[in-house]
């Protein structure tokens, strides 16, 4: 007989003192409570079951966003073991779910998806979910157990006989823990493609249960369909991805890259399947082979004049489209956002493999090697160029904070941590704000429809554009290779444009720049999206603002017949100085959304959809952004 949950042992206190834990101090297990960690729930329930698909037991992941606001995650794998667990006594199913680090203590796998804020286990889940439900199917039988923050609320109950096999997990984020519940259908999806990438032969689904919204992601071509699918939309100068696979000393390497004919440069790294954001060793010895194979089979091939200097990593950077996936023991993740790569032995690693493919395939294939360098001596010419630019303007000092643009209204603080800038889309919107706001703490930067394109130009032509430097100038921080973010002039940067399909665009190129130029700025916290009211609802002489359909719902529904009106903003124009202060810029009242990295991934995907040269995919996204925008609307 196992024990009941009410007469403790040493091995429930130690549990119960777990969980406690926990939920004293979520942020050290899940980073922190916003609708982030509510991310890394989710996150670490797939973990769970990716590390079966690394087992080689599941091909299929499903997970729900129920309209009740909990989630579930559903895999095909063994099913978690049902049997009695030696060092607890109770079974391994429940052991999993409430003690913590039970997957790190109880298996040894060579590695599993860990690392940065991931891997604390689904006990942390547990903890942290008003109820948590799991069922288990395996050795022919459905099992069934419930938690209550936690805390078991049955036991281990066999359900009845089935033929199906795997683990599903259901739970209820607690709301007193994460108190705002909204789940970004694009960063999930996104990082479900990823997975789904590097996982080849993986069939990944998410479901929004509110709005019907189903994708799924199976790709059977792994990191070079990958490639092939960041490059979709773009002219390519070789006809496929370059592949090469590698282990050394237990470090398991993939890279797959391919040329475009674009400016930029996107690498995608990851580490134990989690996306090194901010690069790393293995991103490292990656350029650093591709920089030496590529000079030392352009002198063999005679593309490079003896006189001529090697290419620098810098040049082959231009149009570079790369997916790089390392698997090893003992990551190391570093930097401000934990996704820095640290291990320095994946450096050399990654150069020798890299850098012998490489060489082997300029030898099988001469003919690719021509485009890239044509491509990488355009790069330096006009890097050349671009830095004899900067220095004019520097020289002008048109870029230094001492003369700031007249279109800002600036805040009489000179403390960047008590001063916030909004960058306002359209003049007339920009006009009410400089009106409504405290002109104490609060500058105003309106800024005007297209701002630029940074795919289709290099830097020199991005800063010739006026809006750009006119925010780069408010900002006071310079840009590129003479950014510091110690200069930075505000610490609460605010984009406040309209609900509709052009806000949306305006928001994904200013979130594209600070991603591509001014990283730091949204690593470190400083970038926010403002959410201005969609409804202004008046009862009587009260009025009231609802920021989402559901919150009018309620409201409405609460009035109890009596008579109301409802005014819907289309955008911001429509509000008088007065109250776009109450609503939107009030610190009092306000909501801001603070932009974190993966948002910024998301958006530099869109932009290059959005200013990619192929028709076809724009409009579809444009149709898709368009609903999305409705369904916020209605
Ligand atoms: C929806 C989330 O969590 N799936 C999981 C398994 C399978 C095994 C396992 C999990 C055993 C004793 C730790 C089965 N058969 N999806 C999931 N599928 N955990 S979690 O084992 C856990 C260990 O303690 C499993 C044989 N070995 C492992």
């Amino acid at each position: 007989m196992t024990a009941p949950v009410s007469q403790y042992t040493a091995e429930d206190i130690q549990v119960l003192e777990g969980l406690e834990a926990v939920r004293l101090r979520p942020s050290m297990y899940i980073g922190d409570t916003s609708p982030r960690g509510l991310h890394h729930l989710i996150y670490e329930v797939v973990d769970n079951a990716v590390d079966e698909v690394l087992a080689g037991f599941c091909d299929q992941i499903i997970v729900v966003l129920h309209s009740d606001g909990s989630v579930s995650v559903e895999d095909n794998g063994r099913g978690i073991p049902v049997d009695i667990h030696p060092q607890t006594g109770r079974p391994a199913a429940e052991t999993v779910l409430t003690t913590l680090h039970a997957g790190g203590k109880f298996n040894n796998k060579a590695y599993r998806v860990s690392g940065g804020l991931h891997g604390v286990g689904v006990s942390v889940v547990n903890a942290l979910s008003e109820w948590l439900v799991v069922n288990i199917w395996r050795d022919g039988r459905e099992w069934r157990q419930e938690f209550h923050r936690g805390v078991p609320a049955t036991e281990l109950t066999l359900i009845g006989e089935s033929q199906k096999r795997g683990t599903k997990v259901h739970f209820m984020p607690d709301g007193e823990i994460f108190r705002e519940k909204a789940l970004s259908w694009d960063v999930l999806s996104n990082r479900f493609k990823e997975l789904a990438f590097l996982l080849p032969g993986l069939s990944i689904s998410l479901r929004d249960q509110k709005d019907g919204r189903e994708v799924t992601f199976c790709y059977d071509g792994g990191i070079s369909a990958f490639v092939e699918y960041l490059n979709r939309d773009k002219v390519k100068l070789t006809p496929q991805p370059f592949l090469v696979k590698g282990e050394r000393e237990g470090v398991q390497v993939e890279v797959a890259f391919q040329y475009n004919d674009s400016y930029i440069e996107r690498i995608f790294a990851f580490a134990n399947l989690i996306h090194t954001i901010e690069g790393g060793m293995h991103v490292s010895g990656f350029r650093s082979a591709l920089t030496r194979a590529v000079n030392e089979m352009a002198r063999r091939q005679k593309l490079l004049r003896d006189k001529e200097a090697n290419l620098s990593g810098e040049d082959l950077k231009e149009g570079l489209t790369a997916v790089i996936s390392v698997k090893l023991q003992n990551p190391q993740f570093e930097g401000q956002t934990k996704t820095r790569l640290g291990n320095s032995e994946v450096k050399g690693i990654l150069d020798s493999i890299v850098y012998e493919g490489l060489i082997a395939h300029f030898e099988d294939n001469p003919q690719a090697l021509g485009p890239i360098i044509e491509k990488a001596l355009k790069a330096r010419q006009a890097r050349e160029a671009a830095r004899k630019a900067r220095e004019l303007v520097r020289r002008k000092s048109a870029l230094s904070s001492a003369d700031l643009p007249g279109k800002l209204a600036d805040c009489s603080s000179r403390d960047p941590g008590q001063s916030e800038l909004y960058i306002v889309e359209g003049d007339s919107a920009g006009g009410s704000a400089k009106q409504g706001r405290d002109r104490h703490f609060q500058a105003i930067l309106p800024l005007r429809g297209k701002i630029l394109n940074v795919e289709k130009a290099r830097l020199d032509k991005v800063l010739s554009n006026n809006e750009i430097r006119t925010l780069i100038q408010a900002l006071g921080c310079g840009v590129g290779e003479d950014f510091d973010v110690k200069k930075l002039r505000y610490h609460r940067i605010v984009i406040m444009t309209d609900a509709d399909v052009d806000g949306a665009h305006i928001r994904t190129l200013l979130l594209t720049f600070f991603y591509r130029y001014m990283r730091e700025i949204i690593e470190g916290g400083y970038l926010y999206i403002a959410q201005p009211p969609l409804f202004r609802l008046q009862v009587g002489d009260r009025v009231h603002y609802c920021y989402s359909t559901g919150e009018l719902k309620e409201l409405t529904s609460s009035l109890d017949g009596r008579k109301y009106s409802v005014q819907r903003y289309k955008g911001l124009g429509e509000m008088n100085p007065q109250q776009l202060w109450e609503t939107t810029m009030d610190p009092a009242n306000r909501i801001l959304k603070r932009v974190e990295i993966e948002d910024a991934v998301v958006a530099d995907d869109y932009f290059n959809i959005l200013m990619g040269d192929k028709v076809e995919p724009r409009r579809e996204f444009i149709e898709t952004h368009a609903m999305e925008v409705q369904n916020l609307d209605i």
